[in-house]
């Protein structure tokens, strides 16, 4: 094999031409044979195969700095960089991230997760370089997709004042998760294939040769030219007219070629970008079929492309799916917003049917939130749904633009919660801390799936800014004799006892109704109550469990700076309550990448850690049991 004589960076450089040909088909092999077992981001991966050689035959590493935008389609740069070994713990508790982490390699130049970071990123390293005096070259790989988030913009327009060497690689795959979107998208899509780009400069340049003299002369004339006619001809000059020298396109798989452009790029005195045609899913054919299902996959059988494990039971996307749609036939007003995210949202459904009330702005949060605002200002009902993690982008947005002047946005909040094996960059820990800090922001959490329904019909017939968050997975479905009318800043009580009063929100009270159970097993006399919003907090329920308990335990799934507990501790001390807290909640800290039973014990949440915790803290106090 040849990829064995790939140990470390830059052993590519030592190949033949022959053996470089061996190995995009044994790198091609080896991502297919791990993604199927591990999952992972295969469709993205598939495509940048060449593209990685050529990089990284064309660049020294670590010396040279290559920052991976998004960094979802880092995994064959991480096999050149040493770790392919690594691979069968890709994404999984301990092993190797999904991601390019600087702790794993110092090839990782910038660690990634979220999307269009690398053009800023990539120019605050080539900046520091004029600084330092050093001698590096600075590449930033953006796709497609990653190009529609406002910040490359930003980073674009501060990049075309480089005076030194600074390359944008273009990966341009025609595709974000889905189909892109947008004006750039158009743009790029005038001069994406080679071919016809040479075809219509080929046939203005003959048409013209045959009008004598003057046809002649124009065609020198276009030639020289800076501007103007020039970019009916020349691709790129959107990026030229800006002052970012535009190479371009080349073929992304052809490694000679790229080699070349990379070349060229590097002489470059300022700004180049190299706009590189690949294809999502390439060399394998359900991922090319299928280039969003393949785009972040679950384990899968090779030769038939279909996952390893059917999904029996609805996730709560799935429910929030199923709502929007209903509520999207009876409430004409309603209109949903995704930022090109509509499959992991669960929005695909609305947008098919409701497709004139359903908007997929690009990777640009903080854009959709204030076109939210915009569109709830003149009286339609806007959903904006988006993970977590991806709405920490539009804080100012929610903030600025739709809370201060208090309309009503619905912020359905997915994968809100510890999300597994896409790591620190995903985990949605902060929503809460973030959300509940705006004044007038109502934030809720659904212990089940009918809670979430609900919460949902709640929501959007509410008037103000309001946000439902639920976790990624499969919807809890217990409890659900409890369904007691949902009311602004009411908590649910469900098991009315003594002594320790746990006060849960959203996903922890699947987890509460566990701990409660061993308590009660071992004596103690245990209340439990569903405390649904987080703002504005039930101040009254606290007052009255203080009353009654000796414990209030809170428990949620977020840090716990800011969150819930900090809340409920804060009345507890204003109003001097008589009674002990205890805040179960993740520490405020990163959490890396497993599955979300692994974190959930790693950090002490699930049901026996937390039961244990609880009776060390009886214990302390020296309560007695019933
Ligand atoms: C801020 C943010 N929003 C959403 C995402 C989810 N996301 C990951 S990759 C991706 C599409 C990226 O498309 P592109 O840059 O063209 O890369 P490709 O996968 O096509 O190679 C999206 C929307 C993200 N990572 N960050």
């Amino acid at each position: 094999m040849v990829l064995d004589q790939i140990q470390k960076e830059n052993d590519i450089k030592k190949l033949s031409d022959e053996e470089l040909e061996e190995l995009r088909v044994e790198l091609r092999e080896f991502l297919i044979q791990n993604i199927a077992k591990t999952g992972g981001h295969l469709a993205s991966n598939l495509g940048v195969v060449e593209l990685t050689m050529a990089l990284h035959l064309t660049f020294t590493l670590p010396q040279d700095k290559i920052i991976w935008d998004v960094g979802h389609q880092s995994y064959t740069h991480k096999i050149l960089t040493g770790r392919k070994e690594a691979f069968a713990t890709l994404r999984q508790f301990g092993g190797i991230s999904g991601f390019p982490k600087g702790s794993e390699s110092a090839s990782d130049s910038f660690d990634t997760g979220h999307s269009s970071t690398s053009i800023s990123a990539g120019l605050g390293l080539a900046k520091a370089r004029e600084i330092t005096g050093e001698d590096y070259s600075v590449v930033s790989v953006i796709g497609d997709g990653a190009l529609t988030g406002g910040m490359a913009f930003e980073g674009l327009n501060n990049a075309s004042d480089m005076k030194t060497n600074f390359i944008i690689v273009l990966n341009d795959n025609n595709m974000s998760i889905s189909e892109n979107v947008g004006g750039m998208n158009r743009y790029l899509s005038n001069f994406r294939t080679a071919d016809a780009y040479m075809d219509l400069k080929l046939n203005v340049m003959n048409s013209l040769n045959r009008i004598p003299v003057y046809g002649e002369r124009m065609v020198k004339r276009i030639r020289n030219a800076k501007s103007g006619i020039k970019q009916l001809f020349v691709p790129g000059m959107y990026f030229e007219e800006m002052g970012i020298i535009y190479l371009g396109p080349v073929d992304g798989s052809d490694i000679k070629a790229m080699c070349k452009a990379f070349s060229e790029a590097r002489r470059v005195r300022g700004p180049v970008l190299v706009h590189v045609i690949t294809k999502k899913g390439d060399g394998y054919l359900p991922a090319e079929q299928h280039p969003a299902r393949f785009h972040g996959t679950e384990p899968f059988d090779i030769k038939t492309g279909e996952p390893l494990t059917r999904r029996t039971k609805p996730n709560y996307t799935d429910v929030f799916s199923a709502v929007m749609k209903k509520l999207g036939e009876r409430e004409p007003q309603l209109v949903a917003i995704t930022a090109a995210m509509a499959d992991g949202t669960g929005l695909t459904r609305f947008a098919r049917l409701y497709p004139n009330r359903f908007f997929d702005v690009g990777i640009a949060e903080g854009h959709g939130v204030t076109f939210a605002a915009g569109l709830a200002k003149a009286g339609l009902v806007p959903v904006v749904a988006v993970y977590s993690s991806f709405l920490q982008r539009a804080f100012d947005q929610i903030l600025h633009d739709v809370c201060q002047q208090k309309l009503h946005v619905v912020f359905a909040v997915d994968r809100a919660g510890l999300v597994g094996s896409d790591g620190a960059t995903h985990q949605g820990i902060f929503d809460l801390s973030y959300l509940s800090s705006i004044p007038g922001l109502t934030v809720m959490a659904p212990k089940n799936r009918w809670e979430l329904s609900d919460m949902l019909r709640f929501a959007i017939r509410f008037d103000g800014p309001i946000a439902v968050r639920y976790p990624r997975g499969e919807a809890y479905d217990g409890l659900r004799e409890f369904r007691a009318p949902i009311e602004t800043g009411r908590s649910e009580m469900l098991y009315e006892e003594s002594q320790i009063a746990l006060f849960a929100l959203g996903s922890m009270v699947s987890i509460a109704e566990k701990v409660r159970a061993v308590l009660k097993e071992q004596g103690y006399s245990v209340t439990l109550v569903n405390a649904r919003f987080a703002a504005p907090l039930d101040a009254a329920c606290i007052r009255r469990l203080a009353d009654t308990h000796e414990l209030i335990v809170t428990m949620e799934e977020n840090v716990a700076s800011g969150g819930l507990g900090e809340h409920v501790a804060a009345i507890v001390c204003r109003e001097k309550l008589p009674v002990q807290l205890l805040a179960v909640s993740v520490p405020d800290q990163f959490v890396e990448h497993g599955s979300v039973g692994e974190l959930y014990e790693m950090l002490g949440l699930d049901a026996a850690s937390v039961a244990e915790r609880i009776k060390c803290a009886c214990e302390e106090q020296e309560q007695p049991k019933n």
